[in-house]
């Protein structure tokens, strides 16, 4: 515990009593907020470029836009910029990684990925006391060019089938060593730009690929998850890996299902799917984003769907079950600020859903009292939060206000900013 500021403290005693008053007891929240791990992408520190081809491009139809100096072109600049971000992001966190993001003195393909490719984040992991996640890489490969798991031809599946089992036993070695299991997402990119002949054929193929990758037994210490996806650019027509088909699939095979906030129509309720979820699967992950328009991937906002989000986790009493991953990639703006502003804005999400006066808001509904339910809800908006929140990020030594913004603005100075390489 770090030492509280006298305002700071007065604020939040105040606030302590009048969220008493409906029944919320902010000590509690604030343990159990603590210990809500939220799992950080690696990829928004370097654009999702990876260390495999750093000057490659970035293809299965997620994009980057902008180009912010500063981005990470190794993996200790990565680690570096990342124990800034992390140093300012209150609560457990976890690391999330991709395939791309190995580190070997010589070129590795992708279906010969090894647990040593990725030792050094591993014992950085152990240092920093971090869990850490995994993703195989379908994507930014001239393989996946026009497909992967999906792929008609049998080589070029054979291969991306390999690439996943390797990843499984990566990710086996993450949970094995740091003694929580890590979550392997497997995402593809395999779609048509336009109307296809055959929707049918890739996704059988794909539920074949899929069963070997997942009924491999290679360890209980990974859980695997699997993506859908509405459209990208480039697949606008038609996705294989649908919401719909990843439903079926993860609950006939009792893998977990990914639901990335950005992979939806825009009209959607995202937070809505998480209840429907968890009456099938016992755990499932997020990728939480901010889609503008599109599936954009901008900075998480303390806004609505993301409310949303964290209410529907805590008032399903699921925290355990909901694994909170973040999903979004700004090449335009400081990216460590990036890091810090929406896995910030996630905790803060989960503290407004911890301080909802839950009891309150059931009884009403049970007595079909509709206007006092509805009115616990809008009251909650302007109860006074934001002293929890402050007295929670000074007890846990981070900034409590935009502090944290200097820090990153000198390291901007002192190191981003003179790193070479292009840009
Ligand atoms: C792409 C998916 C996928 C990726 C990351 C890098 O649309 O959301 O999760 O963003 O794996
Ligand atoms: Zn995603």
């Amino acid at each position: 515990m770090s030492e509280v500021s006298t305002r700071i403290q007065v604020a939040y005693d105040l606030s302590k009593e009048r969220f008493a008053e409906t029944g919320v007891d902010t000590e509690s929240a604030l343990r159990t907020l603590d210990q809500v791990p939220i799992s950080i992408q690696c990829w928004q520190g370097d654009d999702v470029r990876g260390f495999e081809d750093p000057e490659g491009d970035l293809t299965g139809g997620i994009q980057t836009s902008g180009n912010y100096p500063g981005r990470a072109c190794n993996a200790s600049e990565l680690r570096a910029d990342l124990e800034i971000a992390l140093s300012e992001i209150p609560g457990q966190k976890r690391v999330n990684l991709h395939a791309i993001y190995l580190e070997s003195e010589v070129p590795v393909e992708r279906d010969l990925i090894e647990p040593k490719h990725f030792d050094r984040w591993v014992q950085w992991a152990k240092k920093n006391d971090l869990g850490l996640d995994f993703n195989p890489t379908c994507f930014s490969h001239p393989k996946s060019a026009n497909a992967t798991l999906t792929h008609p031809d049998a080589e070029i599946r054979r291969f991306w089938i390999d690439h996943c089992l390797a990843s499984r036993r990566v990710s086996e070695y993450f949970g094995t060593e740091l003694g929580k299991p890590a979550v392997m997402n497997v995402w593809i990119p395999d779609g048509s730009k336009d109307l296809p002949a055959d929707r049918l054929g890739p996704r059988q193929r794909l539920v074949e690929a899929l069963d070997e990758i997942v009924f491999a037994p290679l360890g209980k210490n990974h859980k695997v998850a699997v993506e859908g996806k509405l459209f990208g650019i480039g697949a606008e027509s038609y996705t294989a890996g649908s919401n719909e088909f990843y439903m079926a699939y993860a609950a006939t095979r009792k893998t977990l299902l990914c639901l990335d906030a950005g992979h939806f129509h825009p009209t959607e309720n995202v937070a809505d799917k998480i209840s429907t979820a968890l009456c099938y699967l016992d755990e499932i992950l997020l990728h939480v984003s901010r889609p503008v328009r599109w599936d954009s991937d901008h900075v998480v906002l303390l806004d609505e769907p993301t409310i949303a989000i964290a209410q529907e986790i805590v008032r399903c009493n699921a925290l355990s079950r909901v694994n909170i991953g973040l999903d979004f990639f700004d090449a335009s703006i400081n990216r460590i600020a990036a890091w810090i502003i929406g896995a910030r804005n996630m905790r803060k999400a989960l503290l407004l859903a911890l301080l909802e006066p839950l009891a309150l808001q059931s009884e009403a509904e049970k007595k079909a009292d509709f206007a006092g339910r509805l009115a616990l809800f809008e009251e909650h908006k302007s109860m006074p939060w934001a002293a929890v929140w402050e007295y929670y990020c000074a007890s846990q030594g981070v900034a409590e206000g935009i502090g944290w913004l200097e820090k990153v603005r000198s390291y901007e100075k002192s190191t981003l900013l003179k790193r070479g390489g292009k840009q």
